[in-house]
């Protein structure tokens, strides 16, 4: 038989995976704090947190923050079970909870799911995991069905910090792209085929640079050929001064402006983007 599994948290997420764990076959349970969520489910329905955890060795939980999770849990005996947490958390936030459930008995792993719902359980989803290695050894297998499982060591807080670290750039993608559409879109250019011939394809291609500007970090920053910083922070001044001949707040793009002002006044003028990063951290 597969492991029976319980998930927390019926939401938009929770509601994704406790479908991925009942199509693959693993007898599931759920609990949620509003009853009647997602009546569609095939699984079985727990009245309290503390009737679905005992139903199952693999307790999911995905709640909406961080305090709920540690709420909604408390003061239950948690001996034997591996604790799953996929809420979204910081990585001090994510140590704190583990500390609270692994003294309360569980085996704690937390995880960073990098996938929207419609995605879970198909390719190209995958979830970070850090915290307790038996727990998540014993279960990866188990947490495969909902996306590739993607360990990166036992201080809890990692998954998180992963987690975020992603969101932090996807952010920057789209914010880019948001301001590129607002260009386009006040002169009443149409956005759909500006995006599907141009700014797609563009990312895309910039894209392929990132390994390079990871290992020039790695190694230290190096004088560049090609674009270099002094270059950049003065053509820089052209999409701030766009910007704002079309109407458009540059509020997204200014800080990276002074940033790179900031790195060639550092003396970084010849490197490429890979020198900022040292600028930065603040410690
Ligand atoms: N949806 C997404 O695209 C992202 C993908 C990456 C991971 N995130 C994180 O997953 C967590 C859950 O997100 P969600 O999309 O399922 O969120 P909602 O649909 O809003 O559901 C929230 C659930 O949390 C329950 N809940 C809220 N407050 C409490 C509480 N005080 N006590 C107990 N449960 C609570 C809520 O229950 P109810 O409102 O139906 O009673 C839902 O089950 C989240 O961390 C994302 O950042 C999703």
């Amino acid at each position: 038989m597969k492991t029976p599994v319980t998930v927390l948290g019926l939401g938009a997420m929770g509601t994704a995976l406790a479908r991925a764990f009942a199509a693959a076959g693993h007898p599931t349970t759920v609990w949620n704090r509003t009853p009647g969520r997602s009546p569609e489910l095939d699984v079985v329905r727990a009245t309290t947190a503390a009737e679905a955890i005992a139903a199952s060795p693999l307790v999911v939980v995905c709640l909406l923050v961080d305090d709920t999770v540690r709420s909604t849990l408390d003061g239950i005996d948690l001996t034997g079970k591996t604790v799953v947490n996929l809420t979204n958390s910081t990585p001090d936030q994510a140590r704190g909870t583990a500390e609270q459930l692994t003294r309360a008995g569980a085996q704690y792993v937390d995880g960073g799911i990098m996938a929207v719902p419609a995605m879970i359980g198909g390719p190209g989803a995958f979830i970070f995991y850090s915290g307790e290695p038996e727990g998540f050894d014993k279960h990866s297998a188990d947490l495969s069905v909902l996306a590739r499982p993607e360990y990166v060591g036992a201080d809890p807080g990692l998954a998180s910090l992963y987690d975020i670290a992603l969101l932090s750039a996807m952010y920057g993608m789209f914010g880019g792209a948001q301001h590129a559409l607002a260009l386009i879109t006040s002169q009443d250019l149409a956005a759909e085929p500006f995006t599907t011939r141009f700014l797609g394809p563009w990312l895309t291609a910039m894209l392929t640079s990132l390994p390079r500007i990871a290992e020039d970090l790695d190694d230290g920053p190096a004088e560049t050929a090609g674009s270099n910083l002094s270059m950049q922070a003065a053509a820089y001044e052209n999409l701030i001064s766009t910007s704002e001949a079309h109407d458009v707040d540059p509020m997204l793009l200014a800080p990276m402006g002074e940033l790179l002002h900031r790195a060639v006044a550092a003396g970084h003028g010849k490197a490429d983007l890979s020198a900022l990063v040292s600028l930065l951290r603040t410690a």
